[in-house]
């Protein structure tokens, strides 16, 4: 058993840090660490240190050699007591790690040749003795040795020679953002001049070659930083800013201070390489490391229970960044369609917990959609509340109270109580209680006024039985019977389990437009009917409210069809004018086109308590997709035409809005032509974006060996791609077929399975495919659960992330339950199985 941690036995460490001074010795098998960390002591207590797996030569306090048996090795502590310590003193140590064995990829490991560290959240540990613990904070010196061309650390270059380099990071951090790389590396060189005319070196370092894919990564780069001092009012503050792009990483990127370590497949992007929605992605991530510099790193977090403090803000930093850059609508629209997918799923089921948790295992296991999406939610609802001015108010005094410090979500809620003088005790529940609210709205109808009557229920979650009322935001509007606009957005402020809205002096009866903008993560349950929903998508003018109306009409026909009645008479006829229009902003147009996938309709059968049928749901929706191919052929067919490229691939809003109408199009009339237009689009497309999506459409149809052919002899030196190969085939093939093919994929020499990328491509291309991973004969989930025993010695972080695919189990039928807990089971009994994927398997099968 595993010691789980708890926000309640936090403790301040008894030391401060003055100087960290680390000198490297690279070597693939034996690098060599030595530091020199200058202590000073602050109150009574021992020095406990962090280290694990480190081969330890020596250790000293000023300059007195230590004895190793001050070493626990089992709790990966050092722990000399306070007695044999003066009040300042610099304590020494040499160690030895071996980079190359490093497949977990948390510390000091080798990518493809190149050095790189990963320290978040307790990879340091992997490195050396240090108070591994985000309140510890110093500034850095760094000395690296290595024969590599390029060797990189945080802050600014003091000298660089061949074979030495020396950094300095005079901002204090703690050990989590340091980072170092060294390797045979190209720089895309640019810089920028800061709000108050300093000048800052850009770098985004890639393998000698890729130079022509990092333009997109840099020009990003470049807009976040103008982005955070028009905003936010925030300014860069070293010389020089570095990203490197390396190939084997277990997440996204990281914000290391001043050295930005990204996984390649968020920097490298051409045209024909990178779809549309990577290059958003490449956008989106560039943007939010950046804006860690400020919410994350200038002001960090106390302990790891505080992860959401600088997540959910950072994410919703680049959610606002990326609604500036592109379209603000869509942005908030596909921002829900995660939140929903993921965040929402999490809730649901045994892995619930709040943005800010009280304990936990392992702490890797909670960089989850509920710690960054709902965290970003939460502030989103805070700042409708207060309107934009006092959330820039709270925003600038937060910056202003709290540089330099390891801050709490109690930090964070008085700036904002100090701002606007609410009291914000009871909105602080969305961080410390887990689940979905569900909002229930009915409506009385009398002598021209309209009364609205809300309840909120928030179902138990582990270990937390009892939901007390949440302050939710309700955003609403009206709209009249012939679609004007009477009431316009107006904000209600729930704080009940049940409370009345009450609009007076309307000459009809109008219809909702409820939770305009999605203003609070919560479900909706309404009466409305089928007509009210198409007025609506034909008239809101809350572009979030009009799509979901669209989204909820589609949802109600796949659901009724799944059940084997009719369906979806009233979305085939609405959709009429959504083509109509479509014109006029293709991207929406897109969007409302969507229908929502198998795993939603499955989600939603599952919240009103019955039990989903993958296949039957499978099958409503592959024939309301045809029926709507049928009802509309001609518009879909002339539309497809009009969204033909006009001139030379550009990446932005416009060009992707047109790419994803046709692409939305070909996937219906792909019915109609058994995917003909679909195999000219593949052999004619000049870019990835409809290369892929027409691949997915032969796929689909059963037509795709020439294609499937031809893409790999094109990409095949291309890991980013040969990913995209490796996920579609399993997403999209026949449910019958899915897990039949990613056995096949998986015996091939190049499925990489030790590579994060490659794993997860083909693994999460199985699990996406809904029908084909709940397969009734538990052969889906027997695949995931030898491929999760085989990854975990190699790579626990991956392997542990990857088991939330089995977090939705319960609410299928008996037969699959079973299956799906033999896997589990399987996993749980393996010998010297991880404490991460433990953890999960224990949460999933409590
Ligand atoms: N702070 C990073 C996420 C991150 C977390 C852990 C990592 O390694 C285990 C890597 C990156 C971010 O929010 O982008
Ligand atoms: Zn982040």
């Amino acid at each position: 058993m595993t010691a789980t941690q708890y926000l309640s036995d936090w403790r301040p460490f008894p030391f401060e840090i003055l100087e960290t001074r680390l000198e490297f010795r690279l070597d693939p098998n034996a690098t060599r660490v030595r530091s020199q960390i200058d202590f000073r002591r602050l109150e009574q207590g021992d020095l406990v240190l962090d280290g694990v797996g480190l081969k330890t030569l020596s250790l000293a306090i000023n300059g007195q050699a230590l004895d190793l048996s001050l070493i626990r090795e089992a709790e990966g502590k050092l722990i000399v007591p306070a007695v044999s310590l003066p009040d300042s003193f610099t304590f020494e140590a040499e160690v030895q790690i071996d980079p190359e064995a490093n497949t977990a990829l948390e510390g000091l490991y080798l990518s493809g040749g190149i050095f790189c560290t990963q320290c978040e959240a307790e990879g340091f540990r992997h490195i050396t003795w240090y108070p591994d613990r985000p309140d510890v904070m110093a500034p850095f010196t760094v000395t690296v040795h290595s024969d590599m061309p390029v060797l990189l650390s945080n802050g600014n270059p003091v000298s660089v020679e061949s074979g030495k380099a020396v950094w300095q990071d005079p901002w204090k951090k703690p050990a989590y953002l340091f980072a170092l790389v060294a390797g045979d590396l190209r720089a895309i060189p640019d810089s920028f001049t800061t709000m108050s005319g300093k000048h800052v070196d850009l770098n985004v370092w890639v393998r000698p070659g890729d130079e022509p894919r990092a333009g997109y990564a840099m020009e990003s780069l470049i807009r976040s930083m103008k982005w955070d001092e028009e905003a936010y009012g925030r300014e860069y503050d070293l010389d020089v800013f570095n990203i490197v792009a390396v190939d084997d990483f277990n997440m996204g990127a990281m914000e290391n201070k001043g050295l930005n370590i990204f996984n390649s497949k968020l920097v490298l992007a051409t045209a024909e390489t990178a779809t549309d929605g990577d290059y958003e992605r490449i956008e989106g991530v560039i943007g939010h490391e950046y804006f860690h510099n400020w919410t994350g790193n200038r002001i960090t977090c106390r302990d790891w229970f505080q992860l959401c403090l600088k997540e959910g803000l950072t994410v919703f930093r680049d959610q606002q960044f990326t609604s500036d850059m592109r379209s603000a609508a869509v942005k908030r629209i596909h921002d829900v369609q995660t939140l929903r997918a993921r965040q929402f799923r999490e809730d649901a089921g045994p892995l619930s917990h709040p943005p800010r948790p009280d304990h936990y295992q392992e702490i890797n296991n909670f960089y989850t959609a509920t710690v960054y999406e709902k965290g970003a939610e939460v502030i989103g609802m805070l700042k409708r509340l207060i309107g934009d001015d006092q959330y820039r108010k709270a925003l600038d005094l937060y910056f202003d109270r709290h540089d330099g410090q390891a801050c709490t979500i109690e930090d964070w809620i008085k700036v904002f109580e100090d701002a606007t003088c609410r009291d914000l005790t009871q909105f602080k529940r969305w961080y410390t209680d887990a689940g979905t609210p569900r909002l229930s709205m009915t409506e009385k109808w009398a002598d021209g006024a309209l009364t609205l009557d809300f309840a909120q229920h928030t179902a138990a979650t582990p270990g937390q039985p009892d939901k007390p009322a949440r302050v939710i935001p309700v955003a609403l509007g009206l709209i009249g019977p012939n679609g004007d606009e009477v009431l316009p957005t107006t904000v209600l402020e729930m704080t009940e389990g049940q409370q009345s809205f009450r609009f007076d002096g309307l000459g009809a009866r109008p219809v909702v437009s409820l939770l305009r903008g999605f203003s609070a993560p919560v479900t909706v349950a309404r009466e409305v009917t089928a007509d009210e929903q198409a007025l609506l998508l034909a008239h809101d003018t809350d572009p979030y409210a009009r799509w979901q109306a669209g989204h909820d009409l589609a949802l109600d026909g796949l659901i009724a069809r799944s059940n084997g009645d009719e369906g979806g008479a009233e979305f085939i006829r609405a959709i009429g004018g959504v083509l109509d229009d479509a014109e006029a902003d293709p991207a929406f147009a897109a969007l409302c086109l969507a229908l929502p996938g198998d795993e939603e309709i499955a989600t939603t059968i599952a919240a009103s308590g019955t039990v989903p049928d993958p296949d039957a749901i499978h099958a409503a929706r592959r024939a309301l997709t045809l029926d709507i191919a049928k009802a509309h052929s001609d518009a879909l067919s002339r539309l497809y035409d009009a969204m033909a490229p006009r001139g030379p691939y550009q990446p932005n809003a416009d060009g992707s809005g047109r790419r994803s109408l046709r692409l939305a199009c070909l996937a219906y009339l792909s019915r109609l032509d058994n995917a003909g237009r679909a195999a000219a689009l593949f052999a004619e497309a000049e870019n990835m974006t409809e290369r892929q999506g027409a691949l997915e459409q032969l796929i689909a149809a059963g037509r795709d060996q020439q294609a499937l052919a031809a893409f790999e002899a094109e990409f095949r030196d291309n890991r980013l791609v040969m990913d995209k190969w490796f996920m579609v085939q399993p997403l999209r093939a026949a449910s019958d077929q899915a897990v039949a093919r990613a056995t096949e994929l998986a015996k091939r020499a190049d499925f990489d399975w030790k590579n994060p990328n490659r794993f997860r491509a083909l693994i999460a291309g199985l699990t996406s495919n809904h029908a084909g991973f709940h397969a009734a004969d538990g052969s889906g989930y027997d695949f995931l659960a030898d491929w999760l025993m085989r990854l975990d010695p190699v790579n626990p972080q991956t392997t542990a992330r990857t088991c939330s695919a089995f977090e939705t189990i319960t609410r299928y039928d008996a037969g699959r339950q079973a299956k799906a807990k033999a896997a589990l089971q399987r996993i749980a009994a393996m010998p010297g199985l991880s404490r991460n994927t433990s953890e999960m398997v224990t949460r999933i099968l409590a």
